[in-house]
């Protein structure tokens, strides 16, 4: 069966780096196995209208993933899709699984699939299959015929039947075991389009980064932070797993670096220091990797710390969020500041590089609040220092907190990004126009101190990309009415 999977094209508006989406890669694999003919057209890296792929290709199914502010993006992909034939359009990713029937209700969308994608989506293409065994030319329509109920039975999906209706199956069940799956088909991208992936060890550029994840979920729920895709228990893939995909990257496809980008992986520290152990023993440590997303702070005690320095780890995030003690308590993120000032002291002391991620403008934040978070991420002093302004992602608690007692300032999907220097709400006392400067004045009391200044010059990682660094700094600070010249890159992309 021939497969398309896409990535509607979405950039952000600093010049980020391209990556290929891990989500995507790992659908290609299982449709691989199956013995389906994929095409991977992620739009990000193509020059081709996707039109044109359709009517070569010929697609007899076609899935496509969304964050939210991608979705729009991916409605106008869909829609090039459905003028040239009436394909199945299957949606996924993050935005749909929170907001399902905003998807399934748009013509040009079959099927929303919430949650994790593999074995719905292979589902999926069986029903589609088994539809083509039937009718050579089955067709969309045919799939949502509510007298066929080809879709009846199957969990995690949202869609409307031809008669209008709308169906929300009850929720699929998460992937039991995470060591079934194949390892993520890189081989259906063009690798050597891409960058690598950020904030990754900074220095290496075009196909030889990769990503991996050791576990999927996160038992926390943090009031900030959009889990709904992946399951609310934490699952965990075996060590030995782990370790024969890092051996695939490391010697069949030539990885220099790694971004590990599991939500919380040290959610089991005994599971961690197992996997650090056998990249170490099977001589993998060269090969130098990174926690993408951070790891938990109060799990991360310095014997841990110092297999995964062994392990070939360069870099590791930790999650601060805010410097206030009532805020920290308020966001529900279970730590205390001393539990983080601990972690820092313990990556630092086996010799890790620390990111910390920060973010100005939480529900209830104040401008003494702002402050505390600005002198405490001098205080632990990471490497990298992240602050973003807080943006309220649907599904999750700051979400319906900012929409019941705040002021959202964004007019729609497109908005939701956080790096163009524009606040995405007001609540109280807190306008805009502080959460704007307290956020422009954590980048500048973080970066300009003058140790800061000395040790930025001293990075050989900062002389590799001085052009691309100066440009993003010179973005954040002053950053430039992104949303019509977003708007208008992304229109003229599809
Ligand atoms: C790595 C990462 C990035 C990377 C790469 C993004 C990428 N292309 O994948 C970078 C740094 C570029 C990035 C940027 C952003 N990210 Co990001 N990112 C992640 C992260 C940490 C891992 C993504 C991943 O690989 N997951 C693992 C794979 C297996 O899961 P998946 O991609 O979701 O795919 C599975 C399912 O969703 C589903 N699925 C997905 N697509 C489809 C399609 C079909 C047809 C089907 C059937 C199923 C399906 O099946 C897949 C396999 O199970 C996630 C957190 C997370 N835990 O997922 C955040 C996350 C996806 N990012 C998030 C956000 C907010 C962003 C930004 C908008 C932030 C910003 N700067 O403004 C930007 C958007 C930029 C962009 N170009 O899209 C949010 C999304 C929330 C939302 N409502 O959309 C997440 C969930 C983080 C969070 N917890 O808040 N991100
Ligand atoms: S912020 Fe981190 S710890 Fe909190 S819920 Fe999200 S992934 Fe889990």
């Amino acid at each position: 069966m021939r497969v398309m999977i896409v990535n509607p094209r979405f950039r952000l508006p600093i010049d980020t780096r391209t990556t290929p989406h891990l989500g995507l890669a790992y659908l290609a694999a299982v449709s691989e196995q199956r013995g389906d003919e994929v095409l991977l057209f992620d739009a990000d890296v193509e020059h081709e209208p996707i039109a044109d792929v359709v009517r070569r290709f010929d697609p007899e199914i076609v899935g496509i993933t969304a964050n939210t502010p991608q979705v729009k993006s991916a409605w106008r992909t869909a829609q090039a899709i459905k003028s040239v034939k009436d394909v199945p359009v299957i949606f996924g990713g993050p935005h749909v699984s929170v907001l399902p029937a905003e998807s399934a209700q748009r013509p040009e969308v079959d099927v929303a699939v919430r949650g994790e994608g593999e074995e719905l989506w292979i589902k999926l293409c069986v029903i589609v299959e088994n539809g083509l065994k039937n009718k050579p030319d089955f067709t969309a329509q045919d799939l949502l015929d509510p007298q066929a109920a080809h879709l009846d039975r199957l969990l995690g999906i949202s869609y409307l039947t031809a008669d209008g209706r709308e169906h929300h199956n009850p929720d699929h069940p998460p992937i039991a075991d995470l060591d079934t799956l194949p390892f993520p088909a890189y081989h259906f991208f063009k690798m050597d389009r891409y960058t690598n992936l950020q904030p990754a060890t900074d220095a290496i550029d075009g196909a030889k980064s990769f990503s991996i994840m050791t576990s999927r979920g996160c038992p926390y729920r943090c009031t900030f932070c959009s889990q709904s895709i992946m399951p609310i228990k934490w699952l965990a893939r075996s060590p030995e797993s782990v370790l024969a995909e890092w051996r695939h990257l490391v010697h069949n496809l030539g990885a220099q670096e790694i971004g590990v980008l599991d939500d919380s992986a040290n959610i089991q520290v005994k599971r961690l220091e197992q996997i650090a152990d056998l990249i170490t023993e099977d001589n993998l440590n060269h090969v130098p990797w990174i926690f993408v997303n951070g790891i938990r702070a109060n799990l991360a005690g310095k014997e841990l710390l110092g297999k995964l320095k062994k392990a070939g780890l360069k870099r590791t995030a930790f999650g601060v969020e805010t410097g206030d003690p009532d805020i920290l308590m308020s966001i529900d993120k279970k730590i205390d500041h001393d539990t983080i000032r601990q972690a820092f002291k313990n990556a630092k002391a086996v010799g890790l590089e620390t990111i910390g991620f920060f973010i100005i403008g939480l529900p209830g934040e104040t401008e003494e609040s702002m402050e505390r978070t600005i002198k405490f991420a001098c205080e632990v002093d990471p490497l990298i220092a992240n602050f973003s302004m807080m943006t309220p992602y649907p599904g999750t608690i700051v979400y319906e907190i900012v929409k019941k007692q705040g002021r959202l300032l964004l007019e729609d999907w497109e908005d939701y990004i956080f790096f163009d220097g524009r606040a995405r709400y007001e609540m109280g006392d807190m306008t805009a126009e502080l959460v704007e400067r307290k956020w422009k004045e954590a980048y500048r009391r973080f970066y300009l101190r003058p140790h800061r200044i000395l040790m930025t010059l001293a990075r050989k990682d900062f002389w590799i990309n001085w052009r691309r660094t100066f440009k993003v700094a010179f973005k954040t600070i002053f950053p430039q009415k992104e949303k019509t010249k977003l708007r208008k890159t992304l229109e003229a992309g599809v």
